[in-house]
């Protein structure tokens, strides 16, 4: 069983737009923005929804930069998550029920606040490259098998 899920990440060099997650899945930790694609939408409709309900800023341009797909040991649901980068955006974000929005600077990403993965996957989103990959969690916060790759396309 696969469900869809986006996450969407603005860089502004030399920052990076991110969210403390305030209730629901990944409570209590810096993320990109995003959520599940919905019946009937695109992935990209669904990324743009879900950056506009959860910061308030419209997305116009962005680029789909990595596919990752999230495993919990016991547990037969397969998340895949698209990525998504942007430069730009329209409106100033704000606040919501979901997110808290913070700027900060990649010499200063939270990754000890943050998933395990995106310590892994991030550099390489900052670095402008496209990857693919797979992490399985276990108990806690462990990681228990992961493959990482870049590749020309997403
Ligand atoms: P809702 O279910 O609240 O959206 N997400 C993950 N992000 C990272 N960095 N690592 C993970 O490792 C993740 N699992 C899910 C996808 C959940 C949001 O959290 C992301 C969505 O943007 C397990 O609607």
């Amino acid at each position: 069983m696969k469900k869809l899920l986006t996450l969407c990440i603005v860089h502004q060099h030399p920052n990076v737009l991110l969210g403390m997650k305030k209730r629901g899945f990944g409570a209590g930790r810096w993320n990109g923005f995003g959520g599940k694609v919905s019946q009937g939408e695109t992935i990209e409709e669904a990324a743009k929804r879900e950056m506009m309900e959860e910061s308030g800023v419209e997305l116009q341009e962005m680029d789909k930069v990595g596919i990752i797909e999230f495993e919990f040991s016991g547990n037969p649901e397969i998340l895949e998550v698209h990525i998504f980068k942007a430069d730009n955006f329209l409106g100033e974000p704000s606040e919501s029920e979901e997110m808290k929005p913070q700027w900060f600077h990649i010499d200063e990403i939270p990754f000890s606040e943050m998933w395990p993965d995106d310590i892994h996957w991030i550099p390489m989103f900052l670095e402008g490259k496209k990857f693919k990959g797979k992490f399985l969690f276990g108990e806690g916060d462990s990681i228990l098998q992961q493959e990482l790759l870049e590749v020309e396309a997403v």
